[in-house]
């Protein structure tokens, strides 16, 4: 049986989305959680490229959220199943990357940037979100999932980062204005594994 351990903070953050992949799928992994600040400085020189998240598959490092992503959805079968199928998860997975850009300006601000760097991230976040419900309506009118008939790592991917964006807008009810994109997170969120992980996972700020 094919060993998994995957090690990122004690935070959602990059490494939720990959928790609830092997959830999702049943499968058994470590989940090795580093202490921030006080294990990370020892424990980052230990790493290939200085960051987090890192997955080892029988021992072997994969780093990169989204590689560790792609390599699990295709292992696990949620990544689509033709290959234009795998094409429009990539699509939805690019889109909310966009989400990062302000989250890493965010990281590094002064604090007296913070404020002008969230009005802005809100209003590209409104552009995200419109275009992710266009995308989503694109399939099934938008009352299924982003891609086919069952669930993807891309609505995995955008169930973990709708409890992110209202953090990063400091706006809670940012996506209560994209009905079809509140419909999906609570399909996703009422998946019978993804729920009981979210109701036993450990809480955290973000
Ligand atoms: N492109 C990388 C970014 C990884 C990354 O920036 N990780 C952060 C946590 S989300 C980290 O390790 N920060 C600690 C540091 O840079 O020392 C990925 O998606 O995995």
């Amino acid at each position: 049986m094919t060993s998994y351990k995957l090690t990122y903070f004690n935070i959602r953050g990059r490494g939720e989305v990959v928790r609830i992949l092997f959830k999702l799928a049943g499968v058994d992994f470590e989940d090795q959680r580093i202490e921030f600040p006080d294990e990370w400085m020892e424990y980052k020189a230990k790493t290939p490229f200085g960051r987090l998240p890192i997955l080892e598959v029988d021992g072997k490092q994969l780093t990169e959220s989204k590689a560790i992503m792609r390599y699990l959805a295709r292992e696990f079968g949620f990544y689509g199943d033709t290959n234009w199928g795998r094409s429009q998860v990539d699509c939805v997975l690019d889109m909310l990357e966009d989400f990062h850009v302000d989250a890493n300006k965010m990281f590094y601000a002064q604090a007296e940037e913070r404020d002008r760097i969230v009005a802005e991230a809100k209003v590209r976040s409104l552009e995200i979100l419109a275009n992710l419900e266009k995308k989503l309506k694109e399939n099934n009118n938008g009352d299924g999932f982003f891609v086919g008939n069952k669930i993807t790592i891309a609505d995995v991917l955008f169930f973990c980062e709708t409890f992110f964006v209202p953090a990063l807008t400091g706006d809670k009810e940012i996506i209560k204005g994209f009905p079809k994109l509140l419909a999906l997170r609570d399909r996703v969120g009422q998946n019978q594994r993804i729920a009981a992980w979210v109701a036993q996972r450990p809480q955290t700020a973000f």
